[in-house]
Parts: structure tokens; C-alpha cells; sequence
């Protein structure tokens, strides 16, 4: 908390120290370690392997925002779903899809999780719960909103949370999804991921309440915002939020406020930016502010936490390799495969 820059303070009213949440077992606080580390490496590869031509698309960095996916994964069970945006790598490692599978994805690969048909931004794991990465902005609204709808249904007890970025909370569907989910009291948690940018645009150019989780007022239902950087406390306000949903309280808007740090695609330099507070966020960087935590709070050994961090990064190392030298091309017989959901071919 101490080294966090003062300059940035103003941009995130909500920030505060790391606690761990009474309860947190030892090796859930490492799974969550576990799981920043490997964001952070996967990401910072996919920037080298897409500026060298290895990677086909669009992609873009989860970096920075590791605490929001972790922290709210952590706090929904396994067959929970969750939707996401183009900026999707986290909440899919954070759900708990496969790396290698992953990779592979992104490289275009047939062993990917999607045939390499979906690379980056559509990339889909629904045996994990993963709905689904979308190039639309505010398109998972809808998708998290019918998730709920069926899992209120059914009765089985499964809630949906949707992460989306503030750029999408000016969308009309952002409006139509809540108000729907709040009149019909949806099991569905909207995650706003506010990093205050939609590509070069700031959140207070285009909206005069900067404020997003009070918007929550005008569906009625409970809005809180939330440091994050941090990444005990995203996992607390998912946490209740679930509880909430999953017992017939309807939905909860949450604001996730963090400083996009790196480009808003990999290979955007940010001309537009003040170079100095991209500087200085890095002082807020949640995976340090865990790293220092766990350490500080003597949960960990620094030993231990290295040993976690170089774990990450060496299962993300594998999963290049998987994907360069041990995947193959998807076969041009398969062209048309999976197109329908039934399977069938259509030609
Ligand atoms: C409906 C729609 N409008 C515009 C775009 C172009 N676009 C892609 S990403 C983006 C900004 C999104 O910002 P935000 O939702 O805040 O997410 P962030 O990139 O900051 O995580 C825009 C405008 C789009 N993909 N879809
Ligand atoms: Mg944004």
C-alpha cells in the first residue's frame, strides 16, 4: 500500500491494503498466486509471440488485471459460468481451462480449445463453465443474463458472472441485461472491469458519473465497487455477491477499478498516454502487492513464492512449446465442422 504512487490514488477511490478473508486455506491463497503468476507470464509471451508473427489475430493483455479474474474465479465453484470479453486470457486461466490447450488456441492450432478456429477472442471452454470470449463489446451481457435465466429455471443452483470493461456500460444491451436480471432477480453477478480506458478513450470523456457501480441505484439492486489490484478484495465482494445470488437475492453490480497498464492491444505503444502515470502504475502491480503480502504477512516463505512464480512461468514455457512443436495445423477437411451446434455439416 505504502509504495503505491500517490499520483494514481485519485483514479481509484476504492484502493486498500491486502488482507487474506478469514477462511482462505493456505493453498487456495497459492492457488491464486499460482494462477496471477501464470496470467502474467501467459500474457507477456503472447505480446512476444504475436509481434513475431506466431500468433494469428488480435490479442490483448490481461496484464494488470490478474487480481480481478483470479479473485473472482476463486470465489465461484467449478460449474459456475462466467462470460467474457476480448480481453479474455485471464478469466479463461482463471476458470481453470487447460494451458496447453490454450496456447495452442492462440497459435491456430487443431489441439486448441476451440480447433484453432477461435484463437484469442473467441476462445470457449464450456466444460469449465467458460461461455465464451466475444470481438462485440457489452455481447456477454446477454449471454450471462440467459445462463442465469436457465440456471434460475432449472433450479440447479449454478450462477453466471459476466466480466466486461466500462467502455461496454454505455452499450444499450448493458442497460436492457441488468434491468432484466434485477425485475426477474437472475442469479448473475456484472463484473465491470474498469480500467478507465476503452482503447484511447477515457471513462471520464464519455460519462459524467465516473462511478459505475452506482448505476446499480437506477435497476435496484446493491452496487459496490472494488480495489482491483487487489485481489482478496474482488474475491470478497464475488464472494457475497455468489452467496447472495445463489440463495434467490438477484444480481449484484461490482466495479473492479484498475489502471489499464499496458496498450490496449499488444502492439499499442500508447502515444496518447501520460508516459508518467503508466510509470507509476506499476507501483499498484497486483502481482507484486500479493507476492509482498504473502511474504510480509508470513503466509509464505519468499522461497516458497518463487518457487510458485517460476512454476507458472515454466507450465507457460511448456505450453509454447506444445503448441509450436507438437500441434499440428487443423485439416482443411475440417473447414466446416462445428459450425452448428448439433454438428452438423452444412455446406
Ligand atoms: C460493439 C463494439 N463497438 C466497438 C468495438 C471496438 N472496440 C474494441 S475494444 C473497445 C474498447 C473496449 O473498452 P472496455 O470495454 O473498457 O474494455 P478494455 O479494452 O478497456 O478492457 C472498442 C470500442 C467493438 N469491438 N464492439
Ligand atoms: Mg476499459
Amino acid at each position: 500500500m505504502e509504495k503505491i504512487c500517490e499520483s494514481i490514488k485519485p483514479l481509484l477511490p476504492s484502493i486498500k491494503p491486502l488482507k487474506a478473508p478469514k477462511g482462505l486455506t493456505k493453498q487456495q491463497m497459492e492457488d491464486m498466486l499460482y494462477k496471477m503468476c501464470a496470467i502474467r507470464a501467459f500474457d507477456s509471451r503472447v505480446r512476444d509471440l504475436w509481434m513475431a508473427g506466431e500468433i494469428y489475430g488480435l490479442a490483448h493483455s490481461y496484464v494488470g488485471a490478474e487480481a480481478i479474474a483470479v479473485g473472482a474465479c476463486a470465489a465461484l465453484n467449478k460449474d459456475d459460468y462466467i462470460t467474457s470479453t476480448h480481453r479474455g486470457h485471464g478469466h479463461t486461466l482463471a476458470k481453470g481451462a487447460d494451458v496447453n490447450k490454450m496456447m495452442a488456441e492462440l497459435f491456430g492450432k487443431y489441439e486448441g480449445l476451440n480447433r484453432g478456429k477461435g484463437g484469442s477472442m473467441h476462445i470457449a471452454d464450456v466444460d469449465i463453465g467458460m461461455l465464451g470470449a466475444t470481438g462485440i463489446v457489452g455481447s456477454g451481457m446477454p449471454i450471462a443474463l440467459g445462463a442465469a435465466l436457465s440456471s434460475h429455471i432449472l433450479g440447479n443452483g449454478r450462477i453466471a458472472l459476466c466480466f466486461h470493461g466500462d467502455g461496454s456500460t454505455n452499450q444499450g444491451v448493458w442497460h436492457e441485461s441488468i434491468n432484466m436480471a434485477a425485475a426477474w432477480d437472475l442469479p448473475v453477478i456484472f463484473l465491470i472491469e474498469n480500467n478507465q480506458y476503452a482503447i484511447a478513450t477515457r471513462m471520464e470523456w464519455v460519462t459524467k458519473e465516473h462511478d459505475l457501480y452506482k448505476r446499480a441505484i437506477g435497476y435496484g439492486i446493491e452496487g459496490v465497487q472494488v480495489d482491483g489490484f487487489n485481489v482478496f478484495d474482488v474475491y470478497n465482494a464475488v464472494k457475497k455477491a455468489a452467496d447472495k445470488a445463489r440463495s434467490g437475492g438477484g444480481p449484484t453490480l461490482i466495479e473492479a477499478r484498475y489502471i489499464r497498464i499496458l496498450g490496449h492491444f499488444v502492439a499499442d505503444d500508447q502515444v496518447y498516454r501520460d508516459q508518467k502515470e503508466i510509470e507509476d502504475c506499476w507501483t499498484a502491480d497486483p502481482v507484486e502487492r500479493l507476492k509482498d503480502y504473502l511474504v510480509e504477512s508470513g503466509t509464505f516463505t519468499q522461497e516458497k513464492v518463487n518457487e510458485v512464480e517460476k512454476a507458472a512461468k515454466d507450465a507457460i514455457e511448456d505450453a509454447i512449446n506444445y503448441a509450436r512443436h507438437h500441434c499440428t495445423e487443423p485439416p482443411l477437411e475440417t473447414l466446416y465442422d462445428d459450425i452448428y451446434a448439433h454438428g452438423e455439416v452444412i455446406r
